[in-house]
């Protein structure tokens, strides 16, 4: 999976309303995996034409549980509306476990809510417009090609819930940003080093 194309589920909006209903899942549910990152100001989840993007992928997630332990972390992250908080553990060299706790959750108006995009920051990097570039609302957000490289990350998910991802590092600055208007300005937004091991 190519993880500069974002992936997002359509119908998070309705998992989202019966998490929060305490509605817990107990059948199998279908989903829709899609991407919205904008190519010449076309989404690629619309299928104009056969071979034209159409970043969509149906799948059904089964009621019988998978037996999955959790997954080991090397550093836990909260998301809250004031921000991003590690509270235990630290970003470092190599491969990263990374455990994403949603303290806090709600939706923007840009119909997303908060989550984690991971990005470098090199003297070339213009931070800024990183920060606005993940908001797909404007019609310059998240078109391609993007002015940043990005690394890993998690998306939105319903408040209470736990994320997991692997990210590998190198020494240097990153940056996190959450993809809802005016990330850097009301706190969403977090600059972190990997030192040199
Ligand atoms: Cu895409």
């Amino acid at each position: 999976m190519d993880w500069r194309h974002r992936l997002h589920g359509r119908a998070r909006h309705d998992f989202w309303r019966r998490c929060r209903g305490g509605d817990h899942v107990s059948a199998a549910r279908d989903y829709i995996v899609e991407c919205y990152v904008k190519t010449n100001g076309v989404q690629h989840n619309y299928n104009p034409e056969p071979g034209a993007h159409g970043m969509v992928l149906p799948l059904t997630v089964k009621a019988q549980p998978g037996g999955m332990s959790e997954p080991d972390a090397t550093v836990t992250m909260e998301i809250s509306n004031s921000g991003y908080a590690i509270t235990e553990g630290e970003f470092a060299a190599g491969e990263n476990n990374v455990r994403i706790r949603f303290v806090a959750q709600k939706l923007y108006n840009d119909f997303v809510g908060h989550d984690a995009h991971f990005f470098e920051i090199t003297p070339e990097t213009d931070v800024e417009a990183t920060a606005k570039w993940v908001d797909f609302s404007p019609i310059n957000g998240q078109q391609t090609p993007a002015p940043f490289h990005f690394v890993g990350g998690i998306n939105d998910m319903p408040e209470g819930s736990t994320a997991y991802f692997k990210v590998r590092l190198e020494a240097g600055e990153y940056g996190i940003v959450a993809e809802v208007p005016n990330a850097r300005e009301i706190g969403l937004f977090k600059t972190f080093t990997v030192p040199n091991n």
